[in-house]
């Protein structure tokens, strides 16, 4: 199938929850589309809405402009493209497989010795919102794949190019993540506290979803401390104040784990033992970026 300029040929390597949906929306897009996935039987829905099923990953990526890959991990990543690294030089290839910063930027330097335009991608969506309002994608690496294909890219959601470091957009990716699984270890942690009292987490969300969400508001001004590193925030919750030894003590007299709030504890109590206890909460930054005690 030819490609045309607005309508480049792509290859999508893996089929799994989000490979899927990345390929059909392209192919959605009037994209000619190949598809690859290991395990047979996963490109059905795509075939039948007129993607080409390719029978190896050479067969795909010869018939494309843009591959796109879609696996697992960072070790799949390889052990796909590294039996065809000679049919992938010349084009472009975008890895939206979640890896580490430090695997992006590996995978950026075997792409240059192969001669092989590599752009790195964090998806910040779950596969129901790609191509839809609120689906975001991160992306760093070749400054020259982002601008030919930018609006290709631009089918699945926004697309924020953060520079050519191909680390830049997983380090982001996995940042934001961790903020995500903190929060939501907390919230389980406050639901496993009420649940001493015989109150349901679905009865517990419904008052802790309205007040979290009304606290993500903090953030900008926490963030200005951090880079202003001026922790004596006037206006601020101070570290004396923020001290969480009675809510690690409720948590043991209901008879759960103290260790999710114990954690940040230690964050606060580095600090306030340093005497920065009348300083803002933001200073727990620092308890983070000291790696030494
Ligand atoms: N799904 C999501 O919500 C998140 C959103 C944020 C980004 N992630 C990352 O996207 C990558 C793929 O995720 P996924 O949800 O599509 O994952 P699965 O449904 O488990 O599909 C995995 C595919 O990888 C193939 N695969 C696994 N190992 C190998 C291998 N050694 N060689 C070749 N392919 C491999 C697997 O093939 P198969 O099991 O069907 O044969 C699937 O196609 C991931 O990095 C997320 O972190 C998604």
């Amino acid at each position: 199938t030819l490609g045309s300029p607005a309508h480049p040929r792509v290859s999508v390597l893996g089929l799994g929850a989000m490979g899927a949906v990345l390929a059909g929306t392209l192919l959605a897009a009037g994209h000619p589309t190949t598809v690859w996935n290991r395990t047979h039987g996963r490109a059905d829905t795509l075939r039948a809405a007129g993607a080409i099923e390719a029978t190896s990953p050479a067969e795909a990526v010869s018939a494309a402009d843009v591959v796109i890959v879609c696996l697992f991990d960072h070790a799949s990543v390889h052990q796909t493209l590294d039996p065809i690294a000679t049919h992938l030089a010349g084009t472009d290839l975008v890895n939206l497989t979640t890896t580490t910063p430090e695997q992006a930027r590996e995978l950026a330097a075997w792409s240059e010795t192969h001669g092989i335009h590599h752009l790195d991608g964090g998806i910040m969506s779950v596969p129901e919102m790609i191509g839809h309002a609120g689906s975001e994608i991160l992306y760093s690496g070749s400054p020259e794949v982002f601008g030919r294909r930018q609006d290709l890219l631009a089918h699945w959601g926004a697309s924020t190019y953060l520079g050519p470091d191909a680390g830049r957009a997983s380090l982001e990716d996995l940042a934001i993540l961790s903020g995500m699984y903190v929060m939501f270890a907390g919230f389980l942690h406050g639901a496993a506290m009420v649940a001493s009292a015989g109150v349901g987490a679905v009865e517990f969300a419904g008052r802790a979803a309205p007040f979290l969400a009304a606290m993500t508001g903090g953030l900008g001004g926490l963030a200005e401390t951090v880079d202003a590193r001026s922790y004596a925030a006037p206006g601020q919750q101070s570290l004396d104040f923020s001290d969480l030894s009675h809510i690690v003590r409720a948590s043991a007299e209901a008879g759960v784990s103290t260790e999710a709030v114990q954690m940040v504890q230690n964050l606060i109590t580095r600090q306030r033992d340093a005497g920065f206890g009348t300083e803002g909460f933001a200073r727990i930054y620092e308890s983070i970026t000291d790696t030494t005690s």
